[in-house]
Formats: C-alpha cells, sequence, structure tokens
C-alpha cells in the first residue's frame, strides 16, 4: 500500500490525489508498506545498475509507462589521492555528475515525469537554479509534453541554461531569486494546470533516494558511516536519508550513515537553524554564494532536513565561496572529478569538519558531488589562467612549457 503523509501534522492522503502540500501547508512523504514488499540481494545483482535496479521499493504502478534516459548507476570511486591529502583512509566520492543530464536530479525526474503521465498531465514545469531545470526539460522531451521552467533571470549556469533550451522548453527568466521564482510557479500550477516538479512533489524524491540504495549496493551492503552533501532546498538530504532508513527496514543492511549537509555561508538558513536546535528556518532574503545551484533563501523542506540531520545524529556546516572553490580544484586535480561548484560544498565541508576535530577520520566517508564541472563553465574560466597563445613553431613550445 501506498499513500502520502503530512510530516507536519499526520494527515494521510491517497496516492491518487494530485497535490503537493497538505491542507495545513505541510509538505507530503510518500509511505511505502515496506512489509509487503520482498527484495534480496541476489535478485538485485542479476539486475542492472541504475534507478529502476529497485523497483520494488519505488511507488510506480506496473501498468505506468516509464519515461527513462537511464539514470543512475553513478560511479562511487574511492579517492585515494584526496582522502590522503586530508586524511581521511576510507573516502568515497559518489559522483551524480555522471548521470544523463549532469546531475541527481534526473533520478527524480524518471520517477516525476512518470508519475506526471500517470496523472494524465500534459504540461510539466518548474522553478530551478538551473540543474532542475535542465533535467525536466529532457524528461519532458522524452515523455513528449509541455514544459516550463522559471529561472532566477541572470542567476544561472551557462551550461544548465544551454540544457533547458536545448530540450525544448519554455524558458522564462524571472527579476528576482529562486525563492521568487518558486512562488510564481507554484501559483502558475495551480492556475494553468501543470504538474509542478520542484522537490516539494513528493514523488520527485523517490527517486532520488536511489542514491542511498546505490551507495548501500556499491559498498557491498555495509553502509557508511557519514554521508556528507550539499544542501539547498534540502529534496536530496531528505531523499537519501529516507532512502538508507527503507533500506534498513527492509532488512538490506543493518546500520545507518549520519547524514552531513552543506551549505554555502551566503545561502545557509539550514546551517543556522540546525546550530540554534530550531525545527523551522529564517529565510535568508537575499541568499548569495558562487554556487548558483544552492544560492536558496527558503528552502521548501528545511523540516524534513532538519529532521534527517537530528534523527541520523548529523551536523551542519557553512563553507565559503573560496572552500569551495578549493575544493573544486582539489576534486579536479587529484581525483580527475569534474564537478561544478555546488557540489564541491560537500568536500569543503569535509574538510572544514575534520579539521575542527567534528569528524573522526577513521570514518568511511562518502561525499556526494551532486553536478557537472561543465554545468559552469564561466567558473572556470573566470577561476583559473586561459590558455597562452603561441607561434606554431617547437622553440616557442619548448620556451613557453615549464612544469
Ligand atoms: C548541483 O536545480 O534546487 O538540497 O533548482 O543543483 O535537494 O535542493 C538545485 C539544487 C545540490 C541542492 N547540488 O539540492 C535546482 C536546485 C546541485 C544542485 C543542490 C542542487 P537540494
Amino acid at each position: 500500500m501506498i499513500q502520502l503523509r503530512c510530516i507536519k501534522c499526520n494527515k494521510k492522503y491517497p496516492p491518487e490525489k494530485r497535490i503537493y502540500t497538505c491542507q495545513c501547508s505541510g509538505v507530503l512523504e510518500v509511505e511505502i508498506d515496506l512489509g509487503e514488499v520482498s527484495i534480496d540481494k541476489d535478485r538485485l545483482r542479476r539486475r542492472k545498475f541504475g534507478v529502476w535496479r529497485y523497483r520494488e521499493l519505488l511507488p510506480i504502478n506496473k501498468e505506468s509507462k516509464i519515461i527513462t534516459l537511464g539514470e543512475g548507476g553513478t560511479p562511487l570511486y574511492k579517492a585515494e589521492t584526496l582522502g590522503r591529502k586530508i586524511g581521511v583512509k576510507n573516502l568515497y566520492i559518489k559522483n551524480e555528475g555522471a548521470n544523463p543530464t549532469g546531475s541527481f536530479k534526473d533520478r527524480g525526474m524518471t520517477i516525476g515525469v512518470t508519475k506526471a503521465l500517470e496523472f494524465g498531465a500534459t504540461i510539466v514545469g518548474c522553478a530551478s537554479t538551473g540543474n532542475t531545470s535542465a533535467s525536466l526539460a529532457a524528461y519532458a522531451a522524452k515523455a513528449q509534453i509541455k514544459c516550463l521552467v522559471l529561472l532566477p533571470s541572470g542567476k544561472i549556469a551557462l551550461g544548465k541554461l544551454a540544457q533547458a533550451i536545448l530540450h525544448g522548453a519554455k524558458v522564462i527568466g524571472i527579476k528576482g531569486n529562486f525563492d521568487t521564482a518558486l512562488k510564481l510557479v507554484r501559483e502558475a500550477s495551480e492556475e494553468l494546470n501543470i504538474y509542478l516538479l520542484n522537490s516539494i512533489n513528493p514523488w520527485r524524491l523517490e527517486g532520488q533516494k536511489t542514491e542511498a540504495f546505490e551507495i548501500a549496493d556499491q559498498l557491498d551492503f555495509q553502509p557508511p558511516d557519514r554521508v556528507v552533501l550539499p544542501v539547498g532546498n534540502c529534496g536530496n538530504i531528505s531523499a537519501i536519508w529516507k532512502g538508507f532508513k527503507e533500506l534498513k527496514i527492509v532488512g538490506l543492511i543493518d546500520s545507518l550513515p549520519i547524514m552531513t549537509g552543506i551549505q554555502a555561508k551566503g545561502a545557509s538558513p539550514v546551517v543556522k537553524a540546525f546550530k540554534q536546535g530550531r525545527e523551522d528556518i529564517t529565510p535568508v532574503e537575499k541568499p548569495e554564494t558562487i554556487a548558483s545551484a544552492i544560492r536558496i533563501g527558503a528552502p521548501v523542506n528545511a523540516l524534513k532536513a532538519l529532521r534527517a540531520l537530528k534523527e541520523s545524529g548529523g551536523i551542519a556546516e557553512s563553507v565559503s565561496d573560496d572552500e569551495i572553490l578549493n575544493a573544486q580544484k582539489m576534486i579536479a586535480c587529484l581525483e580527475g572529478i569534474g564537478v561544478e561548484p555546488a557540489s564541491a560544498s560537500s568536500i569543503a565541508g569535509l574538510i572544514k569538519l575534520l579539521e575542527a576535530g567534528e569528524i573522526d577520520r577513521d570514518e568511511r566517508i562518502v561525499c556526494i558531488t551532486t553536478g557537472h564541472a561543465l554545468k559552469d563553465p564561466e567558473i572556470i574560466f573566470k577561476e583559473y589562467e586561459r590558455p597562452i597563445e603561441i607561434e606554431p613553431r617547437l622553440d616557442k613550445l619548448k620556451e613557453v612549457i615549464k612544469w
């Protein structure tokens, strides 16, 4: 049995109901009766990697037309060199930039757009700091339905904007930030019959919980001690925590990791609330950071995230733009993994917490890098030297090569 439950007042709704929030305005969670689920490691191992490897734990009808681009199945790297540099023996990087459109959002959209079709929607929409729009535009194209995306004008990394345009979405810039755009698209979804696929949509997060399933699976069901990831609108950390809890309930793992959420200093309402022991956030009016993906001041899933942090005995920390850029360079040059700035905040946060003695160096740690470096090429050109140009002569080449 599947139902929707409000995480604030516990009110339940049947899954056929096309709603995003409770009457009390609390956010909803999908509840699957895990007692009815039969799943075992041997059956899983016979299937290929990816979101749909875990279909027994996903809330999709058997008859549904599944919209997929082959999402998930991303590599989990043992980060030996970076680990040695920062003094962690067992450091892993789960690289979500390896998804079809270059971010973890694809895991959510395969479920979200499949669900949109189940509901008979012909238009999907979102507000976005970039990656959600790139992903939704691609999945809407695959499903051959219309897609509307509202973006904070001038604040979107170029690669993401290019993707949304390429896949044929109706892309509209909003004078304001992400939070303003989200408010408008929520209003528009009511009036214009648009199926909303921001992370306020509980079905979408069901796809993202497979990040937890895959991490456990790739570590032979010996879950890590800790998972570190960037936090913006708070959907992903909530989804991943839900995923680990479900794996434990169905008996595939015996322990749960400590969740560790990292925000950028200029956009860190969750870190502030966490440190003050509160369950509600005070929105940041003018969020600012070079990590544009997580430039979010009023995260809609904050309550879910704060509960995930609390239940797992976790930590929330913020990092500066310089720390983020430094971490981006370290991952790129020590491990060969190119990530966008928001993603690098997980490593930046880990370094900060190790130095502060809040994380034990003996832990087995997984850092999630959420989006690909090419999403934001402008940052790279701004922060790094451009190539010099020479005449095509060997003596000139010898002159300029100084390793
Ligand atoms: C690379 O695309 O919110 O805490 O509109 O793109 O689940 O919001 C992106 C978020 C981390 C934060 N890393 O995840 C959007 C959007 C990257 C991201 C996050 C985002 P959530």
